[in-house]
């Protein structure tokens, strides 16, 4: 059976990617043996309780990883290179979902983009909301430009127990979508991992791109495995030849 055999044209796209895209641009994954994970504990750096109780600890991990996107050999690869042209060329339109909060996919060339999990550039006022962009550094100490107060700006990002952004839109895509395709996610972290068992409800065809299979193998019709910049590519192509005709 082919691509073609299941999915048209016609058909809109929801993608879902995890750390494992970006790995082959240099940026750590999660679980891997020398991911983040194994260095940092969670509940001391992603959760709303580990910044209440250490906000130095926590502002500390993020300006790290922040500052390491200032490095010029972080940047897009292949795959997310390939997702930037599918959605130029797909008919039906694709919307890619990313738990990463790095920003290669915008780099890469993809606009119709969700970070569910926010985005590491971002930094947001606890007290007003107010976002602002940037590389530099968090500080415990830092005013809000917009409203004065001190000592309220966190990372716009989503830590465990916190509820992920654009959820309405994502399931609402979830529910129309004829292709879902979930590429360099490990599956551990929900709502994420369940969006497959969403898409497949509602009648679309699920495939799994990851260098392994993930946890959620058996809820995939097809699985390619193998890294990113090689598999995401290729499907990619196979995508073009569909819309083309
Ligand atoms: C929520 C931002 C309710 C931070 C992240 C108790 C209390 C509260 C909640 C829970 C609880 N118990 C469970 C939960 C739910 C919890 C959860 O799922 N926990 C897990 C650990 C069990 N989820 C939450 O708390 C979420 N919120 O539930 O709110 C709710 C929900 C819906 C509606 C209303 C209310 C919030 C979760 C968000 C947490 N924030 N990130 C940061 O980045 O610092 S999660 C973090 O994990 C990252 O976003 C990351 O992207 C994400 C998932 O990890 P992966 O991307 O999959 O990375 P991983 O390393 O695991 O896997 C990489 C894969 O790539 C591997 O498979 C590997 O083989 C592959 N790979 C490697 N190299 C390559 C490759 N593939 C291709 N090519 C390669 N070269």
């Amino acid at each position: 059976m082919s691509l073609s055999d299941h999915v048209s044209p016609a058909h809109t796209i929801v993608i879902l990617t995890g750390a494992g895209i970006s790995k082959e641009s240099g940026l750590q994954t999660f679980r891997d043996p020398d991911g983040i994970w194994a260095k940092h504990r969670i509940e001391d750096v992603a959760t709303p309780k580990a910044f209440a109780r250490d906000p130095e600890a926590v502002l500390g991990f993020y300006n790290i990883r922040r500052a390491q996107m200032g490095d010029p050999e972080i940047r897009p690869n292949a795959a997310h290179k390939a997702l930037g042209m599918l959605e130029r060329f797909w008919p039906g339109g694709v919307l890619l979902v990313t738990q990463n909060i790095d920003d290669l996919h915008a780099r890469g060339g993809s606009r119709n983009l969700i970070h569910m999990h926010g985005e590491l550039m971002k930094t947001r006022c606890n007290e007003c909301g107010h976002l602002v962009e940037g590389i530099g550094d968090i500080e415990t100490d830092m005013v809000c430009a917009a409203c004065d107060a001190a000592g309220t700006l966190r990372p716009h990002v989503v830590w465990f127990g916190e509820i992920p952004l654009e959820m309405k839109a994502i399931e609402a895509a979830l529910g129309r979508c004829g292709l879902f395709v979930s590429i360099g996610t490990s599956g551990n972290v929900y709502p994420a991992a369940g969006f497959v068992q969403q898409a497949r409800r509602h009648g679309a065809y699920a495939v799994e791109l990851n260098l392994e299979e993930s946890l959620g193998v058996s809820l995939f019709q097809e699985g390619r495995y193998g890294p990113a910049t090689e598999i995401v590519p290729a499907f990619v192509d196979e995508l073009r030849a569909l819309a083309e005709g």
